[in-house]
């Protein structure tokens, strides 16, 4: 069985972090194995606390693992500090782990922040460049870019930046699109909302549609991080990889369930 690792945070709804990682790749037929980066205290209204691990056991919990299993896709999702994310890119050059999916995750569904200021160039500097995929959200294209993202040609252009980092590919989620249609039978013009996902290798640009679900939605990110990363392990090349996980997101979302009080989590 093809196997893939998640180096992420914890997030007890299951919604997001390494349990939706690990969600996601069981239902693509991939075994999961997982080391949590950072623990936080959530329920789906929103993130209440974080706790750090101590560096030197985050070290263990990798060595122990990756010394008896060696993956065949690994992602990364929320890694807060310097350290935590220096750690992750020396281990990744250690055990040369390949099929490396690096989700910059910034901050939470509702907006909290889940990286510190010293992780961010980190981030850019030595976590991208090994990366096959970095799948930034808009929100995390123009933080990395300085980009102000606003269209579909905006977010060609932040990937065209991002790339420049060292990712063999680009990947930017959840943009939006308004379409305004031909004028109906009534005569009003009907307006269509797309979100767009932008794929870019340094070659060609993807531009992936589907029609905007309504609602709010947790998880999103993680759980097309790891998609991505399913495929990569499950031997798919990474254009096939992105089309895959875009519709399997898609479809998850179409089926969210309300498990709390607070936002729908995915449906995988
Ligand atoms: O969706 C980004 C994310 C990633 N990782 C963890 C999270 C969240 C959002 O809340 O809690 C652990």
């Amino acid at each position: 069985m093809k196997t893939a690792l998640t180096i992420a945070g914890s997030d007890p709804t299951g919604g997001a972090g390494l349990q939706a990682d690990l969600r996601t790749f069981k239902s693509m037929g991939v075994y999961g194995i997982s080391v949590p980066s950072v623990l936080t205290a959530q329920n789906t209204n929103g993130v209440f606390d974080i706790y750090e691990l101590p560096p030197d056991f985050f070290i263990t919990q990798i060595d122990v693992l990756l010394r008896d299993i060696h993956p065949d896709a690994s992602k990364t999702g929320m890694l807060n500090s310097f350290e935590i994310v220096r750690i992750t890119a020396e281990k990744i050059g250690q055990y040369s782990l390949k099929n490396i999916v690096v989700d910059p995750v910034t901050s939470s569904s509702t907006g909290v922040l889940l990286i510190k200021d010293e992780a961010l160039e980190a981030m850019k500097q030595c976590l991208f460049p090994l990366a096959k995929v970095i799948t930034p959200n808009i929100n995390e294209a123009s933080l990395f870019t300085g980009i102000d993202i606003k269209d579909e040609q905006d977010m060609k252009r932040a990937a065209a930046r991002l790339k420049e980092f060292g990712p063999e590919t680009v990947i930017i989620t959840g943009g939006h699109l308004v379409a305004d249609l031909p004028a109906g039978r009534q005569g009003s013009t009907l307006r269509e909302e797309k979100t767009i996902d932008i794929f870019f290798d340094g070659r060609e640009f993807l531009s992936l549609q589907r029609d905007k679900l309504s609602g709010e939605f947790h998880g999103t990110g993680c759980v097309f991080s790891s998609a991505v990363t399913a495929c990569l392990a499950l031997g798919y090349d990474v254009r096939e990889a992105a089309v895959k996980a875009n519709e399997f997101v898609w479809n998850a979302i179409k089926s969210a369930v309300s498990i709390g009080k607070g936002m729908k989590i995915l449906n995988i």
